[in-house]
C-alpha cells in the first residue's frame, strides 16, 4: 500500500493540560515516525511526499474565517510578546445567539475552539497545513492512479476538528478535506468510518446536514469519555442529512467480540448506503494499553478489523488519527493496513 508522509509534522509540538497539570501533549512527534518506521521495516510499499494544495480545498470543510483564523493565531499571540503555546482560556458556552469573532487573539482562541486541546506554536500552521495536504496527496493518489487504496500518515489527527473549530489535538479535518476533494472528482457518495477510540465530533458537525456523506463512528461511550457531548446513538444527523450518521458507543473495556460486531454493523450501514469511496479515519488508541482511552484491543485484532473493512471492496482512504502508545501505534496502524490487503503477520 502507498503511504504518503511529511516530514513537517515535526514542526508542531506543544503542551497539553491533564487532569489540572500542564505537561508535554501526548500527541506528539515520536507518534508519526515510530508509525512510519513501520512501515519501512515491514516493506508496506512506496512512501511519498505531500504535494501543496489550493486553500479552497480547506475552505470546504471549513469556513474562511477559520482557517484565517489559524494562519494568523500564531503571529498575533507571539507579536504580544508571548514566546510559548497558544491556549484559550475562555469559550462562549452553549450561546448560540454569539456568532461574532472576537477581535483579540484570546477571544479568538476561545472563539475558534472546543477544549486546551490545541496549542498553537510557531510551526503550528505549517505542520498542521502538510497534514491535510498528506491526505488530499493520499486521495488524489487513489484517483489519478487509480489504485485501491492509500495511507495518509496524517499529524495532527483531523477528526475532532468541525467546521469552526479546533479541539483535541485536531486543528483541520483531513477526513472531511479528503472527503470534499473526492466529491470534487466525480465520486458521489463517500462513507467515513471513524474507528477512533474518541467520537469523531468534527467530522460529524462537517456533514451533520448532508446526503452526500455517510458519517459512522464506534467509539468510547460519551458518558464515561472525551468529547463528553457528542457521539450518542440518537444523534442521526438533521435535515437533508437525516439518517447519514451513524454512532456506535461501546463501553469501557470493549474487547474485539463486541467491537466486531459494531465494526460489521457499521459496514452493513455504509454497504446499503451505497458508497463509492471510503475513508478510514484510522485512530489506534482503541489498543488496551493507550494511556488516555479505555478499549482492549490488542496488536493481532487490527489485522482482523483491516480485513473486515476490505470487505466492502470500494477505493479506500486510511487516515492517520489518534494513538497514543508510542510503541506500539506502528505496528498496530500497519497491522490494520497489511490485513486489508489479505496479509496477516
Ligand atoms: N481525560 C484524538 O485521539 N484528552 N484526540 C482527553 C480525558 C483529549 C484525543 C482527556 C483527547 C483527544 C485525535
Ligand atoms: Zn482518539
Amino acid at each position: 500500500m502507498l503511504t504518503v508522509f511529511s516530514s513537517k509534522h515535526q514542526l508542531h509540538h506543544g503542551i497539553e493540560l491533564k487532569d489540572g497539570l500542564i505537561g508535554p501533549s501526548f500527541e506528539k512527534p515520536q507518534r508519526a515516525d515510530t508509525v512510519l518506521n513501520r512501515v519501512k521495516t515491514i516493506q508496506l510499499g512506496k512512501i511519498i511526499s505531500e504535494r501543496e494544495f489550493d486553500r479552497a480545498c480547506y475552505v470546504k470543510a471549513h469556513s474562511e474565517r477559520y482557517i484565517s483564523f489559524l494562519e494568523c493565531a500564531w503571529s498575533e499571540w507571539s507579536a504580544l510578546g508571548r514566546n510559548y503555546d497558544a491556549l484559550p482560556l475562555v469559550w462562549p458556552v452553549r450561546d448560540l445567539a454569539i456568532d461574532q469573532e472576537p477581535n483579540f487573539i484570546d477571544g479568538k482562541l476561545g472563539f475558534y475552539s472546543m477544549d486546551a486541546g490545541c496549542p498553537i506554536t510557531a510551526g503550528t500552521w505549517e505542520a498542521v497545513k502538510a497534514s491535510a495536504d498528506t491526505a488530499l496527496t493520499a486521495c488524489d493518489e487513489i484517483i489519478q492512479k487509480n489504485i485501491k487504496s492509500a495511507f495518509a500518515l496524517c499529524r495532527p489527527p483531523g477528526h475532532h476538528a468541525a467546521r469552526e473549530y479546533m479541539g483535541g489535538y485536531c486543528y483541520l479535518n483531513n477526513a472531511a478535506i479528503a472527503a470534499e476533494y473526492a466529491l470534487t472528482q466525480g465520486f458521489k457518495k463517500v462513507a467515513i468510518l471513524d474507528v477512533d477510540f474518541h467520537h469523531g465530533n468534527g467530522t460529524q458537525n462537517i456533514f451533520y446536514d448532508r446526503d452526500d456523506v455517510f458519517f459512522a463512528s464506534i467509539h468510547g461511550d460519551p458518558k464515561d469519555s472525551y468529547p463528553y457531548f457528542s457521539g450518542f446513538e440518537n444523534e442521526l444527523g438533521i435535515g437533508a442529512g437525516l439518517g447519514f450518521t451513524a454512532n456506535y458507543p461501546l463501553s469501557k473495556g470493549t474487547k474485539w467480540v463486541e467491537y466486531k460486531e459494531a465494526l460489521e454493523s457499521l459496514l452493513e450501514r455504509i454497504n446499503e448506503y451505497g458508497a463509492d469511496f471510503l475513508i478510514i479515519s484510522l485512530g489506534v488508541d482503541t489498543f488496551k494499553d493507550d494511556p488516555i482511552s479505555h478499549f482492549c484491543l490488542e496488536s493481532d485484532d487490527y489485522f482482523e478489523m483491516g480485513k473486515t473493512i476490505s470487505e466492502l471492496n470500494i477505493p479506500t482512504l486510511f487516515i492517520m488519527e489518534g494513538g497514543y502508545m508510542v510503541d506500539e501505534i506502528g505496528i498496530n496502524a500497519v497491522n490494520t493496513l497489511l490485513g486489508f490487503e489479505g496479509k496477516f503477520l
